[in-house]
């Protein structure tokens, strides 16, 4: 790893989908320029993974032999939680700590990065003369797969380039903080107190996915009671029940004040050595693996499926279920054998 490291970029560049896919890429070069820390060359390759460019191929395959180094931490909770702000907090302490970090700020809601997490962006800009610090708005960009497929990518392009530590920040709405759990070695879900959080999370199914339990904005009246709410409803069960289970503890932290964050990141440490120990760790990268290597084949095929669609083939095949010469299931066996 060169000395200049990685940098700050914020954002993703303005230039549509599939124009900068046209211009020639020498995937090898970048690689290699990513590898030794170069800004640019990191901001392409997660270009290349939103564009969903042809020579994504290529770049993972480059990548492959580099990867796997980087402790990946998920991040959760509602809007206005304070995620973006525990982010802040949690990319200096590890920043004093000496460690590299690249932070991927997703946005599951949004078409576009730009724009979408303007806030987070401004705010983000402390960091902004940091070489050790890589930090980059994600969205989904509406391409297939969506962020299923695209986050996982990015990681690997951050991991690459010499990322101890990825910070994966989602807003939590929907499916999104399960395909985050999915993704990360650790996930820290983020609730706040006089949101009725703790009975909302645990309603949402939130607690199943969480690692590690903050309570921000411990500032604030009521965080006493989220903290009870939060240890009942883990008192109800759950997959932490079992014998050796890890068992998520709940920090309080005031990520304004930059308060418990240190706590946070003994936690993270002690869950990275259950999951190690416990043999847990290999079994989500391999399960991770799998959901990354699906997410890829469907895209695939959604691709083909759609030249398919207006094909000869697939008229040939409606006419014989429009005569009743077939079923439009074994149509479909058909249709799905010809791909
Ligand atoms: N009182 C108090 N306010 C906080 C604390 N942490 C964050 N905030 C404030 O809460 C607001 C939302 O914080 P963000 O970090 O933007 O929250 P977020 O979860 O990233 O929000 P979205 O990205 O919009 O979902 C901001 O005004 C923060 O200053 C805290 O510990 N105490
Ligand atoms: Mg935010």
């Amino acid at each position: 790893m060169t000395s200049d490291g990685l940098a700050v970029r914020t954002g993703a560049p303005a230039t549509p989908p599939g124009r900068r896919g046209r211009r020639h890429v020498d995937v090898p070069d970048l690689v290699t320029r990513a590898r030794d820390g170069e800004p640019r060359a990191v901001a392409r390759l997660i270009s290349l993974v939103e564009d969903a460019s042809p020579v994504l191929r290529e770049v993972a395959a480059a990548l492959a032999p580099h990867t796997g180094h980087a402790q990946v931490l998920g991040l959760t909770g509602s809007p206005g939680v304070g995620k973006s702000t525990t982010t802040t907090a949690l990319v200096r302490a590890l920043r004093r700590g000496g460690r590299r970090v690249g932070v991927l700020a997703v946005d599951p809601s949004s078409p576009f990065s730009g724009g979408a997490l303007l806030g987070d962006r401004v705010r983000m800009q402390e960091h902004a003369g940091d070489r050790g610090v890589y930090i980059r708005s994600m969205a989904s960009r509406g391409h297939l797969g969506g962020l299923a497929w695209a986050t996982p990518q990015a990681v690997r392009v951050l991991d690459a380039a010499g990322c101890d530590v990825v910070l994966v920040e989602t807003v939590g709405v929907g499916q999104s903080e399960l395909e985050i759990a999915s993704l990360a070695d650790t996930t820290l879900v983020l609730v706040a107190p006089g949101m009725g959080d703790g009975i909302q999370a645990a309603k949402a199914g939130i607690l199943e996915v969480a690692d590690v339990l903050v309570v921000n904005k411990a500032d604030r009246d009521g965080a006493d009671q989220t903290v009870r709410d939060l240890r009942y409803a883990q008192s109800l069960g759950g997959r932490h029940t079992g014998p050796g289970a890890w068992r998520p503890p709940i920090c309080r932290t005031v990520a304004a004040r930059e308060e418990g964050v240190d706590r946070v990141l003994e936690q993270v440490e002690a869950h990275r050595r259950w999951l190690e120990a416990s043999g847990e760790e290999a079994r989500r990268r391999a399960e991770r693996a799998a959901r990354e290597i699906e997410a890829i084949a469907l895209a695939g095929l959604r691709e083909r499926m759609g030249e398919v669609r207006g094909s000869a083939a697939l008229a040939a095949l409606a006419d014989a279920v429009v005569a009743g010469e077939t079923d439009p299931y074994r149509a479909a066996d058909r249709l799905l054998g010809q791909l």
